[in-house]
């Protein structure tokens, strides 16, 4: 099965973010492809990827960038998929620059923005699922079983203090 959801960052330096979009996604056992795309640095790489992405198979596009980050924007410019933004933690203003950078959208080009970091770029895998599982019977039984097991590791285990 080709990919449905395309995950993109602006640098090889945001992976320590993103990649937990990515374990996320393979605990879903939803399909996808991971590239550095970056708006500021390989603009044209970027329309390329944006223009084609519909014919590629993809239906939910993934984009981290810290700092100035107008990956998802720019992104969200160029394609009708939804795209959701992942701010990374820039080490200057603790990803505070990339948070506004994406969320600050101009009516008319919608970009789903996450929380900083590592949260964020869980919840992101985890909305796309979302997106997907009306479409995807298996997607929507991961899902559902993801979500179960979480609430199932705190119910037998709500202690706190450590083992
Ligand atoms: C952004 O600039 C990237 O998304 C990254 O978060 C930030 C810094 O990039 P590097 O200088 O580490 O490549 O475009």
């Amino acid at each position: 099965m080709s990919a449905l959801v395309g995950v993109i960052m602006g640098s090889k330096s945001d992976w320590a973010t993103m990649c937990h979009t990515v374990e996320t996604l393979e605990a879903l056992g939803i399909e996808h492809e991971v590239k550095v795309v970056s708006a500021h640095r390989t603009p044209d790489l970027l329309f390329d990827y944006a223009d084609t992405a519909v014919e590629r198979g993809l239906e939910v596009i993934i984009a981290g960038a810290g700092g100035a980050a107008h990956l998802p924007g720019m992104c969200a410019a160029k394609t009708w998929l939804p795209v959701l933004g992942v701010p990374v933690q820039s080490s200057m203003l603790s990803g505070v620059d990339s948070l506004l950078s994406i969320v600050q959208m101009p009516a008319g080009i919608p970009t789903g923005t996450l929380a900083i970091g590592r949260a964020g770029a869980i919840n992101a895998a985890l909305l796309a699922a979302s997106q997907l599982a009306n479409k995807y019977p298996a997607i929507r039984t991961a899902l559902i079983n993801f979500r179960a097991e979480q609430t199932d590791r705190i119910l037998d285990n709500p202690d706190p203090r450590p083992d």
